[in-house]
């Protein structure tokens, strides 16, 4: 039992509020319209205790400062000594409850060295989701900043691949829409991919969020989920999987 309140912010960020509906705990992922955080936190009568922050860039941890000032005592867990207001530094592994709510820390270096995913379950049912950052993304996955193609490959492959199917994902931006034309471009015989944006354009045109998708269904439409897939490696040139995520994200890179 998790729940889950989506905050847009600035053009086309997400913040969440995560809730455990029986002790009223609440965390909040990449706050950085703190504003908008205090009066979600307000309407839903929670008490918020915890900053989880994914990467240090400012679209993501630029709120921690002024929330902590404005909310005082709450913890800030990252992964990388450039967040602001950081108090608990986590690595690979690490894991620690909000309410009835655990949470495991995972290492997910590329977008930037400090990058930290968060997976989320619940101890009452079998209900699990994970917040990804910058990592991975609704159909794609973020720009290589600070880390290589092997590290992504580990990141979207080994690691958040390996999660429970049902899974849900939380992206840290709606960049759906722009990612499912790249995927179109990449695999134009994938039907899961054109249902899916038929889908997502009805989702933008009322203004609504696309997020979750789940683990289970970026491994149907995410190119970069589907680094070992035939058709996938062809359009890269390339007969495995690392060196085909290097030539994906290479080409997205200059893809309109
Ligand atoms: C778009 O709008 O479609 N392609 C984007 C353009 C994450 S934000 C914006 C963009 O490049 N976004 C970044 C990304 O990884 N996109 C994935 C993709 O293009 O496929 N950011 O705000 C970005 O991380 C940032 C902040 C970057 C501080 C560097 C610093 Br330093
Ligand atoms: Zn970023």
């Amino acid at each position: 039992m998790m729940k889950i309140r989506v905050l847009p912010a600035l053009q086309d960020n997400y913040m969440y509020l995560l809730i455990d509906p029986v002790t009223k705990d609440a965390a909040v992922v990449d706050p950085v319209e703190p504003d908008k955080v205090i009066a979600a936190v307000q309407e839903e009568g929670v008490t918020l205790k915890t900053i989880l922050t994914t990467h240090h860039h400012w679209d993501h941890a630029g709120g921690n400062t002024n929330l902590v000032a404005k909310m005082k005592s709450l913890n800030v867990y990252g992964g990388d000594d450039r967040i602001g207001s950081l108090t608990n530094m986590v690595k690979h592994g690490d894991t620690f409850n909000i309410g009835n709510l655990n949470i495991k820390c995972l290492a997910t270096p590329c977008h930037t060295s400090g990058h930290i995913c968060y997976y989320v379950t619940s101890s009452a049912d079998d209900q699990a989701v994970v917040f990804t950052g910058d990592t991975l993304f609704l159909g794609g996955c973020g720009r290589f900043f600070e880390g290589t193609a092997q590290q992504m490959y580990t990141a979207l492959i080994e690691i958040l691949g390996k999660l429970p199917d049902s899974t849900q994902v939380y992206c840290g931006h709606e960049y759906t829409l722009q990612n499912l034309k790249f995927g179109n471009h990449v695999e134009p015989n994938n039907q899961d991919i054109q249902d899916k944006i038929s889908w997502a354009k009805l989702k933008r045109e009322e203004s609504l969020p696309t997020v979750p998708s789940t683990i289970e269904e970026e491994k149907k439409i995410n190119p970069f989920m589907r680094v070992n897939h035939p058709d996938v490696q062809k359009f890269a040139g390339c007969t495995e999987g690392v060196a085909t995520m290097g030539n994906l994200r290479q080409v997205k890179d200059n893809f309109k």
